[in-house]
């Protein structure tokens, strides 16, 4: 069976003050596309279906359009909450989707259950693990003990022993729990995990906000062990996790960050009945690139020297010592999706004032000069010079009299 592994769609999300509507409509539009000529039986969306937790409800509206185009042309979906969405809200009618084909998880309702399809060439088991919130964790929800195995919960035990156990959790631990408790379950030949979390290994970008708040929120990538594949969400840039071509990160369908100068692809899965895989790769050719240009400005307005960046996203670094007016007005007229400027010279003086200097034994002319060259990123030219010295001996010679 042929599937197609998604994350991330972030619907609802702005890029800066741009709106990216537009953009995420048109890779909506392209997926439905995707799967009609790839023939592919299953679409998976490994969490942050929206950007937050009480989506626009223009972004409802068109998740709930693309699925229901998917499901009208015989595609199951298959998707979880991520740590951006507000999992209560998205899945109250969750186990009433699965008469669809339409398999929505979150939170911790259903968790470790085991959802068995049947495709095309035979059954498949699907576990679905969507974002677990270690401080959400209902107080009856299992611990893992050393060798693997889910610790039996008692109903009456103590107080301090809940207390304790609430404390102990970690996104890890409640992670382990629901992989042992599916795993236990597995019938079929294969199976296929979805899953929200930040593998051990993987290589993160500026757009993902941390899973949890203190510690690092990884886990460890023989979780995954039990399953034929896992469709990872949570990373925006494509990537395997540990070298195994089986555990992977789709990445986000389109660039959130301006760390994201990578082409965004969804994977495409060949799984056969045994549950060994095949995977290819496929660029999402609709949305806006983001570009990073660095220089002076006089350089960057040159229409012939980033050609390419004229559509793109674009955040503009100058380097240009001297005050700089009107850039981004400037520049929108080359570059009409300029995001951001910033300023070399002031992030120069940031870094100078990381380090400050004794300047006790300095004149005070030595000590403007210090001043200038940690706010203007270079010593004064001799031009520059001659009137700081001007400046100074007039601002002593007053002080003096
Ligand atoms: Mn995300």
């Amino acid at each position: 069976m042929r599937i197609i592994h998604t994350s991330d769609w972030h619907l609802g999300r702005q890029f800066g003050p741009m709106s990216l509507r537009a953009d995420q409509e048109a890779f909506c539009d392209w997926i439905v596309e995707l799967c009609q000529d790839q023939e592919a039986e299953l679409v998976v969306v490994a969490g942050d279906l929206f950007d937050r937790a009480i989506a626009p409800v223009e972004s409802i509206e068109l998740f709930r359009t693309t699925v229901r185009r998917l499901l009208d042309q015989g595609v199951m979906v298959a998707a979880i909450t991520g740590n951006h969405d507000g999992a209560d809200r998205v899945v109250p009618h969750g186990d009433l989707l699965d008469l669809s084909r339409f398999y929505l998880r979150g939170g911790y309702h259903g968790v470790g259950g085991v959802v068995s399809i049947d495709a095309s060439d035979g059954p498949l088991d699907l576990v679905l693990l969507p974002f677990l919130d270690p401080q959400a964790a209902p107080d009856d929800f299992g611990e893992v003990t050393g060798g693997g195995e889910p610790l039996d919960v008692d109903a009456d035990a103590d107080t301090d022993e809940l207390v304790d156990r609430r404390q102990r959790r970690t996104h890890r631990s409640v992670l382990e729990v629901a992989c042992a408790q599916a795993s236990g379950r597995l019938a079929a030949p294969r199976s296929l995990a979805v899953a929200h979390a930040f593998v051990a290994g993987g290589e993160s970008s500026d757009s993902e906000r941390q899973l949890v708040v203190g510690g690092t929120g990884e886990v460890p990538v023989d979780l995954f062990e039990p399953f034929s594949y896992t469709a990872l969400g949570h990373l925006h840039r494509p990537q395997t996790v540990a070298g195994k071509e089986n555990v992977r990160y789709s990445g986000t369908p389109l660039a959130y960050s301006f760390s994201e100068e990578h082409a965004k692809s969804v994977a495409v899965v060949d799984m056969d009945p045994e549950g060994a895989s095949t995977v290819e790769t496929i660029p999402v050719d609709v949305g806006r690139p983001v570009r990073r240009l660095t220089g002076p400005i006089d350089e960057l307005l040159d229409p012939a020297r980033h050609p390419d960046a004229h559509n793109c996203f674009v955040q503009a670094t100058l380097t240009d010592r001297s005050t700089v007016l009107d850039a981004k007005t400037r520049l929108a007229e080359v570059y009409p999706w300029v995001v951001e400027v910033r300023l070399r010279a002031a992030e120069l003086s940031d870094e100078a004032s990381d380090a400050p200097t004794d300047v006790t034994d300095l004149s005070t002319i030595d000590v403007t000069r210090l001043f200038y060259e940690a706010a203007e990123g270079a010593p004064p030219d001799s031009a520059a010079d001659e009137v700081l010295v001007g400046a100074v001996t007039r601002a002593t010679a007053e002080v003096d009299r």
